[in-house]
């Protein structure tokens, strides 16, 4: 196909006045709208006002400036149909071979912040309609939506003096993908406000009949090297998350499996409140933390969290919920890990970890957005082949109103402090899943187990061999206790409180256990199962 005219109406313009220099010296017919049209006339470029090739003035404030059968006619004509062909001689529709279009920045104008009439404003409806037009009549013309596809088109006309139906019908799937993404990103916002134009707390888990992200990446490769793999965010996501952490620090690019360790890392350390409860670190290894402690300053809670399981934290990822010191620095860049994130770092703090070269550091800027966490990302998906499950997700907090004490002895104001720090982390940490905790550290942490006794058998032998005593440590089991075994289990080590949900048909014998072993339990009212 040899492209004779060419509708140009872009909003984003770079490159655009380098592109249609190009077509014109190429013989090609450019005929444009309102704002690009007096860019490219002051760019020297001869360009025709769509209103001379409709007949029609733009009106509406731009409204309605190509919704015109002239133009529709002009792009949607099947060239090789002697009706559309007549029609088009007998109704004087010139023909348009390529459109070149990219739309209103919805997306943009949201985030700035804009108020609801001037969003409305950036809903962009005529250029979704060229796009579509254009790309469904890709067998006689050419949409061109990205300005990073600029030089191939010229590079192929000057070659050629043609653009082939293969990449005509590349561009029309880009197209058809872009319109796609544009719709779910305004219906997406549409839900996440009410009609004032208010945001709301939540977005409808079960209206939408899609789910939308954006590409912000490719990917190396997916978990194993012999995966692609590639990188999507949420649209308008607010609060402190990996998606939008900024690295500052490391060449290597980030992997599939660091980006997820910093997001399981990173939920973990802010499960914590930084001024209320203490400064965290976690430490994480294939999506389990194997350190997690709190202290009154970073570098405190780092060696607390590391001496737990000192080997497992060898290439692992780190979160802090505050600002990273030199001496907390200093301690890090002693041993390997792969990546860093918190919500700042002290100047001097960055200097010491670019000393490494492949530790990756990452920063949140601040915790802002923190308070309203999940308002813009409330769901969680798990990949089933073939399809995906939603949830909300889990952002429940104990209710200290909820807890209830079920056995004899009420906990201690220490066991307390202990059982609540236990049960936080617990939800973090893959099921079944048990967290035995002393001091505000996690001194023994069970993974992913298939039996829940098996998780506080496996903790409390790693806890052994590290030479960690766990006598007068607490308990924290994620879900409910099937049986009284796991009860008997930490007795034998020295627990001396546990916290669970509660719920099981057996509930009387494993409180009795509790009893019989002089231990306080607590009933959080609450699970955790983590998959
Ligand atoms: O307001 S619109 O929905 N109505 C239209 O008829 C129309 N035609 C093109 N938006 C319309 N456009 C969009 O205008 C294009 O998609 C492009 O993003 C923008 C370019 O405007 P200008 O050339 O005035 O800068």
């Amino acid at each position: 196909m040899k492209p004779v005219r060419a509708l140009i109406s872009v909003s984003d313009k770079r490159g655009i006045v380098d592109f249609a220099k190009e077509l014109n010296e190429l013989g090609i017919e450019i005929v444009s709208t309102g704002g690009t049209a007096r860019l490219l006339k002051e760019s020297g470029i001869p360009v025709r006002e769509i209103s001379d090739l409709t007949g029609f003035p733009e009106i509406m404030e731009g409204r309605v400036k190509t919704l015109h059968p002239k133009v529709h006619g002009g792009i949607l004509a099947d060239r090789s149909k002697d009706e559309h062909l007549r029609a088009m001689r007998e109704l004087e529709i010139e023909p348009i071979d390529m459109v070149v279009v990219n739309l209103y920045p919805f997306k943009e104008t949201v985030k700035k912040g804009a108020d609801l009439d001037e969003i409305i404003e950036n809903i962009d409806i005529g250029g979704p309609t060229m796009v579509r037009a254009a790309a469904k009549n890709f067998k006689h013309v050419a949409i061109v939506t990205d300005p990073e596809d600029y030089e191939r088109i010229i590079n192929e006309l000057k070659e050629t003096g043609e653009i082939s139906l293969k990449t005509r019908f590349y561009l029309a799937r880009k197209a058809f993908n872009l319109t796609a993404h544009y719709d779910a990103v305004i219906s997406d916002y549409l839900f996440s406000i009410d009609e004032e134009g208010k945001k709301v707390g939540c977005r409808e888990l079960r209206n939408p009949l899609t789910i939308t992200f954006e590409k912000v990446q490719d990917l190396r490769y997916g978990e194993n090297p012999h995966q692609r793999g590639a990188f999507y965010r949420e649209v308008f996501v607010t609060e402190p998350c990996v998606t939008r952490a900024r690295k500052l620090h490391g060449e290597k690019e980030l992997s599939f499996n660091n980006i997820y360790d910093l997001d399981g890392a990173l939920n973990l350390a802010l499960e914590f409140d930084p001024v209320k409860e203490g400064i965290s670190c976690a430490i994480i290894k294939h999506a389990n933390p194997c350190g997690v402690a709190l202290g009154k300053t970073p570098e405190e809670a780092y060696e607390r969290a590391l001496k737990v399981d000192p080997l497992s934290a060898f290439g692992g990822i780190i979160a802090f919920n505050s600002r990273v010191t030199p001496e907390a620095a200093r301690l890090i860049v002693e041993r390997f890990y792969e990546c860093i994130i918190a919500p700042d770092y002290d100047e001097e703090a960055l200097e010491i970890l670019k000393t490494k070269k492949n530790l990756r550091v990452l920063t949140t800027d601040g915790l802002n957005g923190l308070k309203n966490r999940g308002e813009d990302s409330p769901f969680d998906y798990r990949r089933v082949v073939g399809g995906l499950l939603v949830q909300d997700r889990d952002l429940m907090t104990l209710d200290p109103e909820k807890l209830k004490v079920v056995t004899d002895r009420e906990p201690t104001e220490k066991e307390w402090e202990d059982l609540i720090f236990a049960f936080k982390v617990v939800k973090w940490v893959k099921s079944n899943s048990v967290v035995y905790a002393k001091d505000k550290v996690a001194v023994g942490i069970g993974v992913g187990q298939t039996s829940r006794v098996d998780s506080a058998r496996c903790a409390a032998e790693k806890a052994k061999l590290m030479g960690i005593d766990l006598s007068g440590s607490v308990l924290a089991s994620e879900a409910f206790f099937p049986f009284r075994d796991s009860i008997d289990e930490a007795a034998k080590v020295g627990v001396t409180a546990v916290i669970q949900p509660g719920g099981s048909i057996r509930d009387k014998e494993v409180i009795q256990a509790a009893n019989e072993h002089g231990m306080a339990m607590v009933f959080a009212g609450i699970r955790h199962f983590r998959h």
